[in-house]
């Protein structure tokens, strides 16, 4: 194609609101432009990127037996209602309605669509399993949409479901998708790790997110340094056991301890280190309120809390409902003498304290020698802290490293939810009725090409792993004014397309550094450039990612180009 007839704005300046390098090098490079916060437009080189990640994705679905279709993004909000989501989800479905005032969704994800297709139209044990897949735009209003393609309200995403008619053909069909992810991200060229993660709102039990080593990357992997366990940090259990303090619990007594802000200068006023002290945090626990207490040094983890509740929303309790139900605010919080309508919950690793310090609910005031059970109860001990780097990694081997994460797949076994709350049933070999077991597997396409762009780039712009790039070769003619240059670059760009070599020409009437600096900025592998020796059949050529430099006759260009893409 030719640069003269096509839409590619680059730009020299990095945009103002572009933070991170994928973010500022697809927007200079003219890959993408925003329309709205999270909101982006694919240009045609950014389409041609796009397409070539998803036709990966679209191998490995079929090469699994999963077929490719496309559901309706406007989703009725009765099925939202049959599975009960369109009133546990907030403001982040995005809500519209028709002329006839129905309500609609917007598409954010598939399960209820694809579970009432599938219920009208399988009845036999016979066709199960079935895997159905799809790539189509999803529609999430993120509260903080940031990152440019990491994080947007509307994104390309891979979105497949399996039913099985049991538990252990789900876990096959699981093992099935699980292995094509891994083709997928090695095939991408991609540096990721398969993490345990929380299933979160989805029920059901096992799943696993495949993370993008980046550090800037939203999540938090926890990994073992000496075994491939690795988890998401959300949900890493602690295996930690607590030695017991030996020490005999003393009479707890009340200080004063003016004008201490953190539990770091309330420690340092008592004379002990963070582990002697308790944190106290509030929570509104769907609707009751809950003290989770941790020891001064770890962090609590409402991941951990929701799921030992089994509850829908975990927050912080407000400071005025802290006041109201303890009769002070934040900063000197404590489980000594709470009213019976809270409930006191601990880490592990308070129980095995003793004679610690923590808040006595009164500002300005904190007990000293308090020890669990003795001064204060607690109703259960859980492992509700965040794992720590050093901690013992939860496989018994090794200890744990953390690493930041980008989340651009998530493999989920649903079981029955879905089935159950459409009825989506079948009938076994003996003409019994049986609800269908659920998986559903997710890529987040567009955000993978962002991640791509995070791990391949360089100071000059972006250097694309040859298969994704847009075009395989760049075709430079520096000076089109100059006849032979024109010629000999028309007479290039002609051979190359013939031979079914996707080539992009800048036959574009620029000086040759813009024609550079756009070059590296697109990040195509091989640029030939028709310059001043074209007189001589001469051509230069450069490899994008190594700088590598050579010049080649024009006679040998073709079979130069297709040996190098051999390799
Ligand atoms: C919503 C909104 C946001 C959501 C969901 C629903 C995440 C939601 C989880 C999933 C599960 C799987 C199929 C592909 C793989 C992931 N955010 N999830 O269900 F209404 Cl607003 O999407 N879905």
């Amino acid at each position: 194609m030719k640069q003269s007839q096509m839409l590619i704005p680059t730009l020299k300046e990095v945009p103002a609101d572009a933070e991170i390098k994928s973010h500022q090098l697809l927007v200079r490079a003219g890959y993408i432009r925003q329309i709205a916060s999270g909101i982006y437009s694919f240009l045609p080189i950014g389409r041609r990127v796009l397409r070539k990640v998803e036709d990966i994705v679209r191998e490995e679905m079929e090469k699994i037996g999963a077929h490719e279709m496309m559901m309706a993004a406007l989703q009725p909000a009765e099925l939202w209602k049959e599975s009960g989501r369109w009133f546990t989800y907030g403001s982040e479905l995005m809500r519209l309605h028709d002329r006839h005032e129905r309500d609609f969704a917007l598409g954010a994800t598939h399960e209820e669509v694809i579970t009432s297709i599938v219920r009208d139209e399988i009845k036999s044990y016979k066709r199960l399993p079935l895997t159905v897949f799809q790539i189509q735009n999803k529609f999430r209003d993120e509260k903080r949409p940031r990152f440019g393609l990491l994080r947007g309200r509307e994104f390309l995403m891979k979105d497949a479901y399996s039913f099985n008619e049991s538990f252990e053909s789900l876990d096959e069909s699981y093992n099935q998708m699980f292995q094509a992810y891994s083709n997928i991200f090695k095939r991408l060229g991609l540096n990721f790790r398969a993490v345990i993660a929380d299933s979160g709102q989805m029920g059901g039990k096992d799943t696993h997110e495949f993370m993008v080593l980046s550090d800037v990357g939203e999540d938090v992997i926890a990994y073992s340094d000496t075994s491939d366990y690795a988890a998401n940090i959300e949900m890493a259990p602690v295996i930690m056991t607590y030695e017991k303090s030996q020490d005999a619990p003393k009479q707890m007594e009340k200080v004063s301890t003016p004008d201490q802000k953190t539990m770091q200068d309330v420690a340092d006023y008592l004379g002990h280190g963070l582990e002697a002290g308790l944190k106290s945090i509030m929570f509104k626990v769907d609707d009751r309120y809950v003290m989770v207490v941790t020891r001064g040094d770890h962090e609590v983890n409402d991941i951990k809390l929701k799921n030992l509740y089994d509850a829908d929303i975990v927050e912080l309790a407000s400071e005025e409902k802290t006041k109201e139900l303890l009769g002070t605010g934040f900063g000197s919080l404590g489980p000594v003498g709470v009213s019976e309508e809270v409930e006191v919950v601990a880490d592990y690793a308070v129980e095995a304290l003793a004679n610690v310090s923590c808040g006595a609910n009164e500002a300005g005031y904190h007990f000293v020698n308090v020890t669990p059970q003795q001064d204060f109860k607690v109703s259960q001990y859980a492992d509700l802290r965040f794992i720590k780097e050093g901690d013992p990694s939860p496989d018994g081997q090794g200890h744990i490293q953390f690493a930041r994460g980008i989340e651009v797949g998530h493999v989920f076994k649903l079981g029955t939810f879905y089935a159950d709350n459409l009825n989506a049933s079948y009938l076994d070999d003996q003409g019994k009725a049986q609800t269908m077991v659920m998986g559903s597997y997710g890529i987040g396409v567009s955000r993978t090409v962002a991640a791509i762009v995070e791990q391949y780039n360089d100071e000059r712009g972006i250097t694309w792993p040859a298969h994704i790039a847009p075009f395989q070769v760049h075709l430079l003619s520096l000076n089109p004014k100059k006849e032979e240059q024109k010629q000999l670059a028309d007479q290039l760009y002609e051979q190359l397309k013939t031979a079914g070599i996707e080539v992009l020409y800048d036959d574009r009437k620029e000086r040759a550094g813009v024609k550079f600096a756009d070059s590296d900025l697109f990040g195509i592998p091989l640029r030939l450039t028709v310059g001043k020796r074209a007189g001589e059949g001469i051509i230069e050529m450069k490899e994008r990612t190594t700088g590598e430099q050579s010049e080649v006759d024009q006679s040998d260009v073709l079979s130069t180009v297709n040996e190098w893409f051999k390799q």
